[in-house]
């Protein structure tokens, strides 16, 4: 009786670890968001590598398991399919990812199933070419601002060159009070400059809470919002998450960002693209942002940190209404 219910207890277990298992498409869901999705969408265009809707119909099972266990070695093998797409996909070559062969085979019972659905899905409209966009006015100004500075410095420099042509005798009295009244002249300048512009910072005072707390993590090569943190890579298959975000116009809004793989710049673009906010998402760390962002309007979350070849693929739409 005893040596029965242990059995039992064992067979409970046993049946109690097998749904894990038991559905490979959806094991190969979570998989495919934490450790694929940064490249690959589904049915959604190209990112860094291919998109990988019908992909289940263009390879078979077994060259997709040996492919994604270890694309290096394909393409050092001459595989004809491999070294085809990374001559076409800018010569990335996709990481080895360390991945189980039954891992690979439930990744590709996901792709198969989320393929099905993708061209069953009616197709979307194609997008309006890009508009060359405007630089907003205070950008332009600081940019315009920046070009005469540094053009009055060349200039000052370029005077100053030429005069060593003919040497004239320097009265070092006179050159040194000189000096020290174009110091204090130029630190009158700084502080007046400091006390005018820096309570129209956007940072909000320490010690201020936050009325919603966003939690950021950034990753090669995109950001993920939650409201519940993210600091690992398998913290995205447990908490939900999104890649857009809406905020209410006049919140003071926390973020708390992280990066999951390599340092990152989180930094947000204004409706008329001024940079509005930035901090860096670094591993191991959670950097806090205190934003209020009064004006409506479509705002954007670009990377600030050239990260690696798909670095220009990380936006994010932010949205405030
Ligand atoms: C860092 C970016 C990156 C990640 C992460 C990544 N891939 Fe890739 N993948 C690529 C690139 C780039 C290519 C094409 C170039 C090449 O062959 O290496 C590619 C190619 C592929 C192909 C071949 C596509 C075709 O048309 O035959 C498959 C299949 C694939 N990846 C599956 C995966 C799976 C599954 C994962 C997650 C376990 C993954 N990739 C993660 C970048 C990535
Ligand atoms: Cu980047």
């Amino acid at each position: 009786m005893r040596r029965a219910l242990v059995w039992l207890t064992f067979a409970a277990a046993l049946a109690a670890a097998k749904p894990a298992l038991a559905d490979p498409s959806a094991d190969g869901k979570v998989l495919f968001e934490q450790k694929c999705a940064a490249c690959h969408t589904v049915g959604a265009g190209d990112r860094v590598g291919p998109d990988l809707a019908g992909v289940t119909e263009r390879r078979t099972q077994d060259w997709f398991v040996r492919f994604v266990s270890a694309p290096e070695k394909m393409i050092a093998a001459k595989d004809e399919v491999a070294v085809r797409l990374y001559e076409k996909y800018n010569r990335i070559v996709m990481p080895t990812l360390n991945l189980q062969s039954v891992e690979a085979q439930a990744l590709f019972a996901f792709l198969r199933d989320a393929g099905a659905a993708a061209q069953s899905r009616a197709q979307p409209a194609p997008a309006a070419p890009p508009q060359p966009q405007e630089l907003g006015t205070a950008q332009s100004k600081v940019l315009t601002t920046f070009l005469s500075i540094s053009a009055v410095i060349v200039l000052v420099f370029a005077w100053i060159g030429l005069s060593t042509r003919n040497p004239t005798e320097v009265d070092v009295k006179r050159a040194y009070s000189l000096r020290t009244a174009l110091f204090v002249a130029a630190t009158m300048a700084v502080v007046a400059i400091l006390a005018v512009t820096l309570p129209g910072v956007p940072y909000a005072a320490a010690g201020t809470r936050a009325e919603r707390i966003v939690y950021v993590a950034a990753r090669q090569f995109e950001f993920v919002f939650s409201d519940e943190p993210v600091t690992s890579v398998a913290d995205l298959g447990r908490v939900a998450t999104r890649r857009q975000l809406d905020l209410p116009a006049g919140t003071l809004v926390e973020f708390r960002v992280t990066g999951l793989d390599v340092t990152h710049g989180f930094g947000i673009y204004g409706p008329r693209h001024e940079l509005i906010a930035q901090t860096q998402a670094m591993p191991g760390y959670v950097n806090r942002l205190l934003v209020r962002l009064p004006e409506s309007g479509a705002y954007k979350v670009l990377c600030l940190e050239y990260c690696a070849a798909g670095h220009h693929l990380m936006q994010a739409n932010l949205t405030v209404k």
